[in-house]
Order: structure tokens, then C-alpha cells, then sequence
């Protein structure tokens, strides 16, 4: 099949006459029916991938890509006068995940696909997603992300199952999005809802009666928990994908032949961080209702279930009170009870147990009854063994092991960035596509003035596109010829964006004061806050204000802006990337888990300045020095501060007058007059009084260090060759190499 017949026979028109919106849902259906072809149920065992979050993005061209049709497909439109950029602008994107953690989980499914694993994700079909972010008077609003239509990729089917909550029955339905290899098989994303959603109970706030879960169940993912009842919702999600995930693979696994006994034959579990950690006694449940004994259905499950840990953040290590689970989930309190009790008669130490003062520790479940856990990047495995989960790895050694983190290089290098990929095909041969690491052959060129010349002039086609997008869908300016210096993740304080707000402070004085850099500097944010997460807020806040007082100031205007895009997801991530120079990654040190866009950025050509954390560490190893910048205090030495207890950030501030004179101006008459001053004095307030992800000891190495990448920026050669490696070693951080060292250490598919 073609797109010309497949538009004949879905319109009766050519491709010249469509609209862009018939081209897509031709476009729509042709490569949904081709993707059906190449499903497979090859494979005695399966992976089931069980996610609260699946970041998936717009999927045409990147199913396009995969199905190896995106070329003639694109000449197909070009030459009827059509462009595949403006028919992809009408699909609508889904934001069914909050950040790495979710993004991690749709590049995982493209590498099993593409490695031709049996392997499929389970999660929830959220009509609403996350929330679209939207800057009113310079604050974040959270709106309805509504995206399925008539015409999306999800597939209905006729998979249904009754789930018990107390007190009340739910139905739900499984729709399946096709999961594209690149040349490989399909496999599938399922996505639970509840038949009875309404969407009507949500008006144009995030608002909405959260105890009615009949209908609300699936509208948002990560409601607000401010509340209790929001809280509980949460529970009432987290149950409702386990207790279907539970079904699904007890029947998938029975029908292939499984007697349940031999279920890790059939099937391995990965629970993605703690949310769907209810699967553990959820299964020994359902096994119970097939007549199997409680001690059996433990072991079965401790043979199935592997967790994976994405943060050490404490807050962010569920914990669900008692009387939580009572009320949703009554049937699972006497096997979580009976799980912890024999945790307690064998284990002297009680941090490891799981019900502790009334709270269900739903990690230290996944610990004592998986069978693996593993990091997401090598300092982060080890700092859970050696400090985090310490007590954990002393019972449990063998369990523990480490998969750093990958990304698809489909989306993230041949979908968003085509002419650097296509001109380092032209280099050094295509078979980088299946084996990432043979991107190690461009170092030979990293003396070729021609190749280095080239490299510089795609990026700087890039950040001429990004202009031209952000100009057209934000209404905003960018210089395209200044350095483009970009963080885009989450908003969270331990990402310390309010560092880099310090630096462009300092650097606004640096230049009302005549310290002109020799190239123009634009600072880009992007990033959503947790609709609860004040201080997240205050600090966008912040960005907004300044955006304001730097991009107006007529001295200091040519010279550093600052913008934040609205609304940063998938499909502004695919603009930025490709369009970086400098890849800010300044978590504190030990914070950050992996970090996944530092590889995106890397990939991309950018080069980063960063902490020792996370995945830089590795990044920093394979690049070698004089690629990558670094500054700060190691994690070492922040473990060490936080156990001491005797960080005082008013101590940095009074010793350092730059540091003083940026945190003030947040408060000064310039920003009030753009900001709110109780957001403002807020933020003030926090960082001088206790400023907890530890910004003010970083400061000054980080403006050196930063001094430092502008003032090697200008030698362009030199610079160009930074990119080269850059490029050229980012082929270990190919998820289809995390996802090959899963099946080797943990899955075990054949
Ligand atoms: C975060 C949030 C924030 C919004 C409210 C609800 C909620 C619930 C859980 C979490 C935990 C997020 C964990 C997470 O996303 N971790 C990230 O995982 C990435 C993939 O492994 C990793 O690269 C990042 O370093 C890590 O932060």
C-alpha cells in the first residue's frame, strides 16, 4: 500500500487536492493497518512493562520512521505541494507522562519493538493527561490536555474487566496503541479506562469532584494531592492499572499454556517505580480466586516481579497510610499484612519492613518480594546500595543491579534532527541504526575542518527552525545568532533551575556594568510545575519576570535573553534538542537519577555543563574532559552535608557578594514590577533561610565554569570538535543497549 491509494480509496481525491486534516487521517489509518501486519506473538515469555506514565509523543512520523516508509511518504506529499511538518501539527499530542520517568518508558517500548522482543506496556488510558500548561500574567495555569479524538491511535478492543474497589464494581476496557520496531515487529501499549469516565466533570480548570471515581478515574494523571481525597484517588488509579494488568497477564499467560505454577515462563513483570507496586499483592489475590494457596502465589510472584527504582528522592518513595487501602482496595490489606508479617519474622531490621506507623511502604515491597532491583544510572545504583537502600542491599546483594539509562535514537536523532543524521550516514554508513555504538567512527574525523565546518552548519539550521517555530506557535524572538544555552525538564528545586536564574541575574549585572560577551547569549527554560509545588511555581514565576526585566532593558537586551516556553513536551523537545549549544544538567549532585535528556542533548551535538550526577557521570567518562563541563560539589560531599545537618545558605550569601547581589535583585523594584511580591519574596525567603537543594555552594564555580563555555564557544573549530565526540560517544546511551542488558541480566526472553 501507498499514500496515493491509500487516499484514493479513503477519499476518492489525490494527494493535491486533500486537506492537511484528510492527508492525516489517510496517513492515520494507512500506517495502523500496516503496523497490524507486522504484529507478532512470537515469544513463549513476555515482558509486561507496567507504567503510571507513557510519554509518548506524536507517533505519525515516528511510526513512519520505524515502518521505513517516512521517506517516500514525505516525497509522496512534497511533490502534491504538501508538507508532512504542517499535516503532523494536527496530531494532537498526548501527555500521558510527567517526565523522565514516563519518557523513559515510550523509549523502552521502541527498543523492544525494534529488538524484536516480546514485550509489551501496560498503564492507563488518561483522557486528560498530565495538564497543559499555560502562562496567565506570568503564572502557571493548569488546563484540560484533552487528546482523543475520532482519530487517534488508540485502538478499542474487546478486553474488559470487572474491578473490585470497597464497595463498588468498575468495568473497564483495554485500548491498545500499535508500538512500532524500526524494521521489526509490533508490539503493543495497553491503556486501561473505565467505561464509565465523564469528561464533562472537568470545565476548563483541572478541577473536578474527585470522590466520584465512577467517573473520574481515568481524567488526569497525577490529580492533585493537596488533599486527601486526592490522594486517594491516586490509590483508586494505581489499583485500577494493577488489577487489570494482573488480569491480562494471568489470562495471556493460561492461554499460551501456563497452569500458573510455571508463570515465570510466561511472563515478567517491571514495575516502573512505585506506582504500580499494588501488582505484587494484586496477583497473589487473583492467583488465590484460581485456586492457588497463598504461600505458593508468593513464591510464583517473587519469580515474576523486578522493580526499578527512578529517584532517592524520600518524598517521592510512596508511601500510602493504612486506612488509604482499607477504604479503596479492602481485599489487598490481609496479603499486605501476611507480606510484611513474614518480613518481620525473618528480618530483625525494622527500617526495612513495610507497614511502619500506620504507612504502607510500597518500595520496600517491591524489594523483599521482587526479584530484582535495579538504578538507573551508575552512581545512582550506587548510592542505593551504599546509602539509600543500604539496608535493603544487605539483605539482598545479589538483587541489586544497575541498567543506565537509554533513549531511542528513532525519535531523538532520525525524527528530530533528519540532516545530522542523514549527513553522519553519509560519513560513516548507516549501520549506527542498529548498533549505536558504531557512531564511534566519526572520531576519525575530528581533524577534518570540512566535516567540522558541516556539523556547525546544521546546528546552526537547527536553531533557525527552532526560531521559526517558536516564533510562529509562541509568539517569541529568539536570536538565532547567539548561543543557544537551554534547560528543559521537569520544574523541580533539586533540578536547581533557580541556579541558572542566579547565573543570567549575574550575568544582567555583568553587562549593565559594560562586561560585553562577545557572543550574544539566549537562556531558554521549559518547564511544567507540579500544580501543588509552590516554590516550583515561584521559580517559573520568576523566569517570567525576568523575561520581562532583560528582554526590555536596552543595554542589556542585544546581549543575554531569557524566555520560557510554554507548555514543554515531547514535540517542543524535538525543536529544542537539535537547535542546543550548551545542555544545562546542574542537578545537585546525588539528586538526579540518570537524567535522559543530557543524553538527548549530547546526541544532538550540544555540550554539557553540568554536576557530577546521574548519568553525567558516565557522559563526563566516555567524552573525556575537555568535552564536557563540569563544576560543583560531589555527591560524596553532599551526603556528607545533609547527614550533618549544618548547611546555612545565608553563610554563602553574606560571603559572596555576587551571589548577594543576584538573590537580591529577585526582590529588587525591577522584578516587583513585573512579579508578584508574594511569590517573589517567597522564593527569596526560601533560598536565604534554607534552600535546601544546596544552590548558594555551587554558585560561584558554576558562573566560572559557565564563563568558561562562552569564552570556548568562540573558537568554533575547537568547539565543533566538542560536538564531534560529543556525537560520536553517545551511542552507549541507546536504549536499545539498556533494553538488551534488561533481557540479559533480568528478563530473560529468549
Ligand atoms: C514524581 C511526581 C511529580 C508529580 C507528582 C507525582 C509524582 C510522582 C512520582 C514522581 C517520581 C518521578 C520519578 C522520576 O520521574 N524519575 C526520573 O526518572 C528518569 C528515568 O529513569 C531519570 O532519568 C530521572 O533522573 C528521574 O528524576
Amino acid at each position: 500500500m501507498n499514500l496515493t491509494k491509500a487516499v484514493e480509496a479513503k477519499w476518492n481525491k489525490t494527494v493535491a487536492e486533500c486537506s492537511n486534516e484528510e492527508l492525516y487521517i489517510a496517513l492515520l489509518e494507512m500506517t495502523k493497518e500496516l503496523a497490524h501486519e507486522k504484529e507478532s506473538n512470537a515469544g513463549k515469555k513476555k515482558v509486561y512493562y507496567v507504567s503510571a506514565e507513557f510519554l509518548i509523543g506524536k507517533l505519525l512520523s515516528n511510526n513512519l520512521i520505524n515502518l521505513g516508509i517516512y521517506d517516500e511518504v514525505k516525497k509522496t506529499l512534497e511533490d502534491a505541494g504538501k508538507t508532512l511538518a504542517e499535516i503532523e501539527e494536527i496530531e494532537l499530542e498526548p501527555s500521558l507522562g510527567n517526565g523522565g520517568l514516563g519518557r523513559l518508558a515510550a523509549c523502552f517500548l521502541d527498543s523492544m519493538a525494534t529488538l524484536g522482543m516480546n514485550g509489551d506496556g501496560v498503564g492507563l488510558n488518561y483522557h486528560y493527561g498530565l495538564f497543559r500548561q499555560v502562562f496567565d500574567w506570568g503564572k502557571q495555569k493548569e488546563t484540560p490536555n484533552p487528546w482523543i479524538t475520532e482519530n487517534s491511535w488508540l485502538n478499542k478492543t474487546e478486553v474488559c474487566y470487572p474491578i473490585d474497589f470497597g464497595g463498588m464494581r468498575v468495568w473497564s476496557r483495554m485500548y491498545d496503541i500499535d508500538v512500532c520496531g524500526y524494521n521489526n515487529r509490533t508490539t503493543k501499549l495497553h491503556l486501561f479506562d473505565i467505561e464509565s469516565v465523564d469528561e464533562r466533570i472537568v470545565e476548563d480548570t483541572i478541577h473536578f469532584d474527585k470522590e466520584d471515581i465512577m467517573k473520574n478515574l481515568t481524567l488526569f494523571l497525577y490529580p492533585d494531592d493537596s488533599d486527601e481525597q486526592g490522594r486517594l484517588l491516586r490509590v483508586y488509579q494505581q489499583y485500577f492499572m494493577v488489577s487489570n494488568a494482573a488480569h491480562l497477564i494471568l489470562d495471556e499467560a493460561v492461554a499460551k499454556g501456563s497452569n500458573i505454577y510455571d508463570l515465570a515462563d510466561y511472563a515478567v513483570i517491571q514495575i516502573n517505580d512505585t506506582h504500580p507496586s499494588m501488582i505484587i499483592p494484586e496477583l497473589i489475590r487473583q492467583m488465590g480466586e484460581r485456586g492457588i494457596l497463598m504461600n505458593d502465589a508468593i513464591k510464583i510472584v517473587s519469580k515474576v516481579c523486578a522493580y526499578t527504582n527512578h529517584t532517592i528522592l524520600a518524598e517521592a518513595l510512596e508511601k500510602w497510610p493504612m486506612h488509604f487501602l482499607e477504604k479503596a482496595v479492602p481485599q489487598l490489606m490481609p496479603i499486605i499484612r501476611e507480606l510484611d508479617n513474614r518480613i518481620k519474622e525473618k528480618v530483625t531490621d525494622e527500617s526495612t519492613y513495610i507497614i511502619k506507623d500506620g504507612l504502607v511502604h510500597m518500595a520496600h515491597m517491591d524489594i523483599h518480594y521482587g526479584f530484582s532491583v535495579n538504578g538507573v544510572a551508575y552512581l545512582h545504583t550506587e548510592i542505593l546500595k551504599n546509602t539509600e537502600l543500604n539496608n535493603f542491599y544487605k539483605l539482598y546483594p545479589k538483587k541489586f543491579n544497575n541498567k543506565t539509562n537509554g533513549i531511542t535514537f528513532r525519535r531523538w536523532f532520525m525524527e528530530c534532527n533528519p540532516e545530522l543524521s542523514a549527513y553522519v550516514t553519509s560519513l560513516i554508513g548507516d549501520d549506527w541504526k542498529k548498533d549505536a555504538s558504531k557512531l564511534e567512527k566519526l572520531g576519525k574525523f575530528v581533524n577534518d575542518t570540512e566535516v567540522l565546518n558541516n556539523i556547525l552548519a546544521i546546528k546552526e539550521s537547527k536553531k533557525e527552525a527552532a526560531v521559526q517555530y517558536l516564533a510562529k506557535t509562541q509568539n517569541l524572538h529568539l536570536n538565532k545568532d547567539s548561543i543557544f544555552d537551554i534547560q528543559v525538564k521537569r520544574l523541580h528545586e533539586y533540578k536547581r533551575q533557580q541556579l541558572n536564574v542566579l547565573y543570567v541575574i549575574h550575568k544582567y549585572f555583568e553587562i549593565k556594568a559594560g562586561n560585553i560577551p562577545s557572543k550574544p547569549i539566549t537562556v531558554i527554560f521549559g518547564a511544567k510545575a507540579a500544580p501543588a509545588y509552590t516554590i516550583a511555581k515561584d521559580i517559573i514565576h520568576l523566569i517570567l519576570a525576568l523575561q520581562h526585566v532583560v528582554n526590555n532593558d536596552p543595554h542589556v537586551r542585544q546581549h543575554l535573553n531569557i524566555y520560557m516556553v510554554e507548555n514543554y513536551n515531547v514535540t517542543l523537545a524535538e525543536k529544542l534538542i537539535p537547535a542546543c549549544d550548551v545542555s544545562e544538567q546542574i542537578s545537585l549532585a546525588s539528586k538526579e537519577a540518570s537524567g535522559t535528556g543530557n543524553m538527548k542533548f549530547m546526541l544532538n551535538g550540544a555540550v554539557t555543563l553540568g554536576t557530577m550526577d546521574g548519568a553525567n557521570v558516565e557522559i563526563a567518562e566516555l567524552v573525556g574532559k575537555d568535552n564536557i563541563y563540569t563544576f560543583g560539589e560531589d555527591s560524596q560531599t553532599v551526603i556528607d552535608r545533609y547527614e550533618r545537618g549544618d548547611y546555612c545558605s545565608r553563610d554563602y550569601y553574606e560571603a559572596d557578594e555576587r551571589l548577594k547581589r543576584a538573590v537580591d535583585f529577585i526582590v529588587s523594584d525591577y522584578v516587583r514590577r513585573f512579579g508578584d511580591d508574594e511569590c517573589l519574596y517567597r522564593l527569596y525567603n526560601e533560598l536565604l533561610n534554607k534552600d535546601w537543594f544546596m544552590t548558594f555552594p555551587d554558585f560561584a564555580d558554576y558562573v566560572e565554569t559557565r564563563e568558561k563555555v562562552y569564552a570556548d564557544y568562540e573558537n568554533r573549530e575547537a568547539w565543533a570538535k566538542k560536538m564531534l565526540v560529543n556525537i560520536s560517544k553517545a551511542g552507549f546511551f541507546s536504549s536499545d543497549r539498556t533494553i538488551a542488558q534488561y533481557n540479559k541480566d533480568i528478563w530473560k526472553l529468549k
